[in-house]
């Protein structure tokens, strides 16, 4: 079938593919750093173990070890991703030049200078986030330690992260999310609930107290369930999360990650519902398998149905990044797939007939609205999904992987 085809096929349901495709391409998605080099970053000994709850796991060979490498892996995957990209970035990966380090509440927007030459030769906008895990100063706890070393050296990160996002923003002429995320909690039953969350609830008060540009710059509080290691009792648990940003809607954004929930939570009916009453919120999308397992994102189910809603609430109103990180698979495929998928869910979901759907609905038709749902879902995607890798200059599905295998040859295989 030709592309022409199939679009008569989506007219006939309601649907112009191009005006999809033309708006698919206006829809920032956040590709992470992270999946890179399997969450390590170059500011700490990279021999040491992944803290905070999260884990990867596998040894496939190839993974990127400087910043050099990381930036030749993500241009040998930005090529292969269609639509409108921004880079990810985590504090860890601070670029020390002259070998100058700097400890995390030391960190300044010259470490990130060469990111935005980066992010500035690609037309890309960029995301940060303060790293509060896989450092000798979780005692393991953080933001919500209390110990008042601790606690205030964290802060001081924190800090140092809101000045280098409303660096990055100011420096890319686009808004810069900063996420908020700590791993703190306990393995076992907890003696002090409360505590670590006022301490917690303090000290994100005192990061957000640092001067920034709130149409510059988005913090945003993640939530988790639990971590492992940290399976009792997580601080920043949806509650807290929420409630947090419910009561400084001045200041910062909620955000969601899929791999944060109890399993049969789906994050895409939390969407409407916190944008009932939030102008904005962030998600990371993930896979997770019975637990936050961060496996690489596919076009399943939930994605799209993730995607269904972000365009049916307003698709400005949603900061999309992706956050997953497989070790065990080629890390530029990794990247390259998952980005595809997400783009494949969102493409999917502009090819709906919204406003049908919601008059179907709101007049007691459930019979048609189940009817037109399942026949789109066999409409010829296929088709305008070719059409619109074609239109970006990215290769079909079908062409990309040989790419990465030839790439992984010349350079990923020859890494120690
Ligand atoms: C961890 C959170 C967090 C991290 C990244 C690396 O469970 O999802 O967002 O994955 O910050
Ligand atoms: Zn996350």
């Amino acid at each position: 079938m030709s592309y022409n085809q199939a679009k008569t096929k989506y007219a006939a349901l309601g649907v112009d593919t191009d005006r999809a495709m033309e708006a698919l391409k206006t829809i920032p998605v956040s590709l992470h750093c992270w999946q890179g080099d399997d969450v390590r970053g170059f500011d700490t000994d990279p021999s040491k173990p992944l803290t905070g709850g999260i884990q990867t796991t596998g040894n496939y060979p190839g993974r990127a070890r400087t910043p050099q490498e990381l930036m030749a892996d993500l241009d040998a995957a930005l090529k292969l991703c269609p639509g409108l990209k921004k880079l990810n970035l985590h504090a860890s990966y601070a670029i020390f030049e002259d070998g100058a380090w700097a400890d995390r509440d030391k960190l300044e927007p010259k470490h990130f200078a060469l990111w935005v030459e980066f992010c500035k030769e690609r037309g890309l906008g960029c995301d940060f986030n303060p790293t509060f895990f896989s450092h000798p100063k979780c005692d393991p706890l953080t933001l919500s330690s209390p110990n008042e070393e601790t606690r205030r050296f964290w802060i001081g990160h924190g800090k140092a992260c809101i000045r280098i996002s409303q660096y990055l923003a100011e420096q890319l002429g686009q808004p810069c999310v900063m996420n908020i995320w700590t791993g703190d909690g306990f393995k076992d039953i907890p003696g002090d609930r409360m505590g670590p969350r006022v301490r917690y609830r303090q000290s994100i008060d005192e990061i957000l107290s640092e001067p920034y540009d709130f149409k510059l710059v988005k913090p945003c509080i993640e939530s988790k369930v639990f971590g492992i290691g940290v399976e009792a009792y997580t601080a920043g648990s949806a509650e807290f999360a929420l409630s947090y940003a419910a009561f400084n809607r001045d200041k910062c954004i909620p955000l969601m990650d899929n791999g944060h929930y109890h399993p049969t939570e789906v994050v895409s009916d939390k969407i409407p519902a916190l944008l009932a009453f939030f102008p904005e919120i962030a998600l990371h999308v993930t896979r997770p398998i019975r637990w936050d397992s961060d496996h690489v994102v596919l076009f399943d189910d939930e994605t799209r149905e993730i995607c269904r809603e972000i365009v049916r609430c307003g698709v400005e109103r949603v900061h999309i990044a992706l956050d997953y990180f497989d070790a065990s698979i080629n890390r530029v495929a990794a990247w390259a797939v998952g980005f595809r998928n997400l783009q494949k869910a969102l493409l999917a979901a502009l090819l709906q007939p919204v406003a049908e759907e919601k008059a179907l609905q709101d007049g007691g038709n459930f019979t048609k609205l189940m009817v037109l749902q399942e026949e789109l879902k066999t409409a010829p995607f296929g088709e305008i999904w070719d059409e619109y890798c074609r239109r970006s200059g990215v290769p079909a599905d079908g062409q990309w992987l040989p790419l990465v295998e030839q790439y992984e040859a010349d350079v990923l295989s020859k890494r120690g």
